[in-house]
């Protein structure tokens, strides 16, 4: 799958004195169903999360609170995206290696996801996936 594909999608912002409100309905913006979500956080200074593609799993990437950058790569060119605020996400497609780095202190990532948890759908080794993605 293209990295192309992958990008940013902006979230609608309720804004009033008591603060913000974001919505994210199934069936709207994001191109496939939710069935997961899962949150990274207290993840230590210095440590890289990821490291791996997905066969058939899309997810949908926000920085709920604090930041870290998303490294892209579908085995032909590499994207680096900073995410910093819970009103947009980075939607990363199947067959893409991702790596989240430089983890703020307190940052938050939420992943609303395609598929129940299986092991089955992860490349873990890089090798592996690049002989894949170029096959
Ligand atoms: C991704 C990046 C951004 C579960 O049991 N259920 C789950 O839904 C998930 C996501 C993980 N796990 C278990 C599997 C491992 O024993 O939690 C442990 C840590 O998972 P992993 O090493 O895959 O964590 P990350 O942060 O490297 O990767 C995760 C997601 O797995 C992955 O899809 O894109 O966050």
């Amino acid at each position: 799958m293209s990295i192309e594909k992958c990008r940013i999608i902006e979230l609608s912002k309720i804004h009033d004195v008591r603060g913000n409100l974001t919505v994210v309905e199934n069936g709207k913006l994001l191109p496939y169903d939710i069935k997961r979500v899962y949150y990274l956080y207290d993840v230590p200074g210095g440590v890289a999360r990821g490291g791996h593609a997905h066969v058939a799993t899309e997810q949908f990437l926000v920085a709920m609170s604090g930041s870290f950058d998303v490294v892209l790569d579908d085995g032909f060119r590499k994207k680096t995206f900073s995410l910093n605020r819970a009103y947009y996400g980075l939607y990363v497609s199947t067959m893409v290696w991702r790596e989240l780095n430089n983890f703020s202190s307190g940052a938050v990532c939420l992943s609303l996801v395609s598929t129940l948890y299986l092991e089955d759908d992860y490349i873990r080794d890089y090798q592996d996936f690049i002989t894949r993605v170029r096959a």
